[in-house]
């Protein structure tokens, strides 16, 4: 799916703002609250998580769904166009209705969607609604459990006296919902460019764009590839062909190169930044444009004060300042797609990255399997388990159209700590992996990151279908510590199982809770000494294997989280505060990274 800019043949509105809005106690419907304007309605800001905006746990720990409106009209010189309404992100399921009319509906919290209003639309102002609801269950991505993984083993009072339903995640971080990404009327000639992909080749110092336009309506196509400089360097016609550029200059981790590829179809233009670079996997290599490639980054969230998962662009600006300045080249979008404004500023800054979809909490297990109440239930049980599958394949479809042109996306991530070492997990991944290389124009390696277990390498389906093995590892964290020399030799030992299979490893998580400003001498748990020594171990045994191809901590920043007592309001395993503060770890890993070539580390 394209994503809306502003050409010589293309308008963009973009609906941010202050909009009404109502929490649904469960009327909302049966009321009919979207033919009139809101009653009793507060403000709210669009876009932006709602939970943290307003005080009370009212809003904060809402369960179903709530109302958000504002009106609408099209001014006259778009007549004749094809006019849509876009929502980049709606967490997690939207109904969307213009004049009282249910117009679109659409399942999954964090990728684009859209529909057209050319027809739907009146002369004058139009009512528009949109209700989002926040509801997890077994059937959604995230998942939701009967029970918080982290306060479910230790009990609550089930229900409250009133009745209230309570959403439970069964993942680690805050479930934030709303309106979390800009909602935008776009335009485009009735005759237009659906879509455009891009696949690059690189021979000598030449390279091969393949190129494939998808068109509505007839006329002519035109394809024209401009270099930084504004000059032409490539061209050709008709939706299909090879773009040849002499002289090419690569796309390069920190060090970006973006050609602008401008499409041209009947009256309708297109411009798509496009970077080119190769990726592959060779022996227990990780190649980038053909030099064996180490990973240096981290484990992420879009989460933010008080934005909650609402798009907050000079943070991402910032973010990547600081990642640089650490001396990192990488991310992973755990665990859920990023905005597209992430993904394109990490294409113009280099940074490589880890896409990951919405599959996190496919893993009945977690809390001691205590999802029923303590009565446990295996994972991909046909009845019980989760009912994720298809609904899984289509976020794949929806993440690779939106990705697929993006220079810094260099693996597919299918899920996050699923439960793979159990029965039915071969077959629950299987298709999904199948799908993504066979939807992937360029073919990008796919993994599913992998949770600790017992006797990983051999139960662990990821062994069989993943191009790269990515684990989250906590020892010396959940598993052994403090003294951190078990938990070294056990780490050791397991890589030592995982070497045999040939293919490259890298870590996509490993951390330990550190609260800032609590220090020791001797460290213990929790101080910002205790976080330093945890990695120190950790790298001991990385570096003394030339599989490892990487290691991204656990994690970027603190975190918000659901609250239990292991959260000390959140996660705490930042390498940096929740508003960017370095801990002590921070300067160590900029020592480190900065001595950690790109390319080239492990011999
Ligand atoms: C891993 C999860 C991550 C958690 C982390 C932790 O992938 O989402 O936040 O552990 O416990 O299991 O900090």
């Amino acid at each position: 799916m394209l994503y809306p800019i502003l050409t010589a043949s293309r308008f963009v509105s973009d609906l941010s703002g202050v909009w009404d809005f109502k929490l649904d106690h469960g009327t909302g419907f049966e009321e009919k609250w979207y033919e009139e304007p809101l009653q009793n309605a507060e403000t709210m800001p669009v876009p932006a998580s709602y939970n943290d905006l307003k005080e009370g746990i009212d809003h904060r720990d809402h369960y179903g769904w709530v109302f958000y409106q504002r009106k609408i009209a099209l001014p006259e010189f778009v007549k004749g166009q094809r006019v849509m309404l876009r929502c980049d992100a709606v967490t997690h399921r939207a109904k969307i209705y213009l004049n009282g009319n249910l117009i679109c509906e659409h399942l999954g919290g964090f990728l684009p969607f859209e529909v057209e209003i050319s027809d739907s639309m009146q002369a004058g102002e139009n009512l528009l609604t949109v209700a989002v609801s926040n509801v997890i269950d077994y059937t959604t991505l995230p998942v939701g459990g009967e029970s918080d993984i982290m306060s479910g083993m230790l009990g609550g009072f089930g229900e409250s006296p009133d009745g209230k339903k309570k959403n439970n995640p069964n993942f680690d971080f805050f479930n934030y919902c709303g309106i979390t990404r800009p909602i935008r009327i776009y335009t485009t000639p009735k005759d237009y460019i659906s879509d455009v992909t891009l696949v690059a080749s690189v021979e000598g110092k030449d390279a091969k764009i393949k190129y494939q336009v998808e068109t509505c309506g007839t006329g002519n196509c035109q394809v024209e590839v401009f270099d930084k400089a504004g000059k032409i360097v490539a061209q050709s016609t008709g939706t299909e062909g090879v773009l040849e550029i002499k002289d090419v200059t690569l796309w390069q981790p920190l060090k970006a190169y973006l050609y602008d590829v401008k499409v041209t179809f009947a009256g309708d233009e297109y411009t798509v930044p496009y970077g080119v670079r190769t990726v592959r996997i060779d022996g227990t290599k990780f190649l980038i444009n053909e030099k064996p490639f180490y990973f240096k980054g981290y484990g992420k969230h879009e989460d933010t004060f008080p934005n909650g998962r609402g798009i907050n662009l000079p943070m991402n600006t910032k973010d990547i300042s600081i990642m640089k300045w650490q001396g990192a080249n990488s991310f992973r979008t755990s665990h859920y797609p990023y905005s597209e404004e992430m993904m394109r500023l990490c294409d113009e800054e280099g940074i490589v990255v880890i896409d990951e979809t919405t599959a996190v909490g496919i893993n009945l297990q977690f809390g001691g399997g205590a999802n029923f109440g303590g009565e446990k239930c295996s994972t991909f049980d046909k009845e019980r388990g989760v009912q994720t599958q298809e609904h899984h394949k289509d976020v794949i479809r929806d993440l690779i159209a939106r990705d697929k042109n993006h220079a810094c996306v260099v693996i597919w991530s299918i899920a996050n700590e699923p439960d793979s070492g159990s029965e039915g997990a071969y077959e629950y991944f299987e298709p999904l992996f199948s799908l993504a290389r066979e939807l992937d124009p360029q073919k990008r390696p796919c993994t599913l990151v992998s949770v600790q277990m017992a006797n990983a390498p051999k139960k662990d389906c990821t062994a069989k279908l993943s191009d790269i093995i990515c684990l989250n590892r906590y020892y010396g964290w959940y598993f052994g510590g403090p003294d951190l020399k078990g938990p070294e030799h056990a780490l050791r030992a397991e890589l030592e199982e995982w070497e045999a299979l040939g293919k490259p490893l890298m870590f996509t998580e490993y951390g330990a809770d550190t609260v800032m400003g609590l220090h020791d001498t001797t460290p213990v748990m929790y101080t910002e000494e205790y976080q330093v020594d945890y990695y120190k171990m950790n790298h001991n045994v990385f570096d003394s294997f030339s599989f490892v191809v990487g290691e991204q901590v656990w994690n970027f920043a603190d975190f918000a989280t659901s609250q239990s007592l292991l959260r000390v309001q959140g996660n705490k395993k930042g390498i940096f505060t929740r508003d960017r503060k370095p801990k002590l770890v921070a300067h160590y890993f900029k020592d480190r990274w900065h001595e950690i070539p790109d390319f080239n580390y492990e011999k």
